[in-house]
């Protein structure tokens, strides 16, 4: 008999059957540990655990006026076992009346109907097919999506027109990184108006993030290519850059993003590695018009939409899932640091259509 042979009796198989099993759970939890560093390494969001579920009533609360506007008429209709054509008329005007668009309130009550024959809850399909609305928009998005090489900074640009956000909501979005542990760089290539740069740097300070800028009124290029060169040597986890949403007459927004965007591009391949619009919610259907636009010059990998507590139109978010099937990346509940949320479809849903009876609902 080996001597091994003699060990492993002596020691018994089930116990060597025991040791093994528990050296395989260790090596399983290591891989699983180093595949997260690896993920905060090169600073990809982990969007994991259990963050999402504990802002609940925060976006309950941001959703406050959209269930509160229409949608209040329609949610105790939801709870019904049966849906009569006056109740289904009813939730098609609450649905365009929040800004869901015609083509995906059309989807929507096709699928209400349809499930409604076969005896499921009206509140469940709704809620199922929001759900598979948002998924499908997110899964195009993240096919879109590259992730940084090794060595190099995720590189985030936000665009949009003046006004819906960008700054305020890179600034939150900073704090969040900064939060995670990620280095994090914003460069302010919103040359148009002095007090823009301003603004940035006093969410770079705010977050605890670094700032690359230069003077106002100079070209977003430059700032652009700067921060880039500054991301590398300093070794970001993060690079953001804001962005103006108007310029001087006469130049072309548009094309002065695409220059800045090239910029980037030839200076980190693969960068930027998301292209974010910013979205105000409050404007509704013109955000959406606006959207198309940038969406026909530039590559959007995804949306940031703000101020979804300042409006009952929040069916935009669906709007802009459905029609324009652009993901929803982050919503905008508020002004301050933390109000910004990683949007996560079958949360927003969930509060979107829960019954006001519910404990804790507004
Ligand atoms: N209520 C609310 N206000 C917001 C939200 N996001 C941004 N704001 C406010 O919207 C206003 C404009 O925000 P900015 O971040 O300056 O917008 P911008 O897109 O950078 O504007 P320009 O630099 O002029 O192009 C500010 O008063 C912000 O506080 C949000 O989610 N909710
Ligand atoms: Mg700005």
């Amino acid at each position: 008999m080996q001597a091994w042979q003699r060990y492993a009796d002596g020691l018994g198989w089930a116990t060597i059957a025991g040791v093994l099993a528990i050296v395989i759970v260790l090596v399983g939890a290591v891989v699983a540990v180093l595949a997260r560093r690896r993920r905060a390494a090169v600073g990809v969001p982990d969007s994991s655990g259990p963050a999402v579920a504990r802002d609940l009533p925060g976006l309950r609360q941001g959703l406050a006026k959209t269930r509160a506007g229409m949608f209040q008429r329609i949610l105790p209709l939801l709870g019904r076992q049966r849906l009569d054509a006056e109740a289904l008329g009813e939730i098609e005007a609450a649905l365009l009346a929040a800004d869901v668009g015609i083509e995906t309130t059309q989807r929507l009550l096709a699928c209400v109907q349809r499930r409604d024959r076969a005896g499921a809850a009206p509140r469940v399909a709704l809620e199922e097919e929001i759900v598979a609305i948002l998924d499908a928009a997110k899964r195009a998005g993240d096919a879109g999506r590259v992730t940084p090489a090794d060595g190099t900074p995720l590189v985030l640009m936000v665009v949009g027109v003046n006004g819906v956000g960008k700054t305020t909501s890179i600034g939150k979005l900073a704090a969040r990184f900064v939060r995670n542990g990620h280095r994090t760089l914003l460069v302010a290539a919103d040359t148009f108006r002095a007090a823009a740069i301003e603004q940035l740097t006093v969410w770079a300070e705010r977050s605890g993030a670094d700032l690359v800028r230069q003077e106002h009124g100079g070209d977003p290029g430059a700032v652009a290519f700067d921060g880039m060169r500054a991301g590398m040597a300093r070794k970001a986890g993060v690079v953001i850059v804001d962005t103006a949403g108007r310029l001087h007459t006469k130049s072309n927004l548009l094309e002065e993003l695409r220059k800045v965007r090239r910029v980037i591009a030839r200076e980190i391949p693969g960068a930027p590695h998301e292209t974010l619009l910013v979205v105000d919610a409050v404007t509704g259907q013109n955000g959406l018009v606006q959207a198309r636009a940038f969406l026909d010059q530039i590559d959007i990998t995804g949306v940031i939409l703000t101020k979804l507590d300042g409006t009952a139109r929040g069916g935009i978010v669906l709007a802009i899932a459905g029609g324009l099937n652009l993901p929803i990346r982050y919503i905008g509940v508020g002004e301050g640091i933390d109000d910004l949320r990683e949007f996560d479809a079958r949360e927003f849903a969930s509060a979107l259509l829960a019954p006001t009876e519910e404990p804790g609902s507004p």
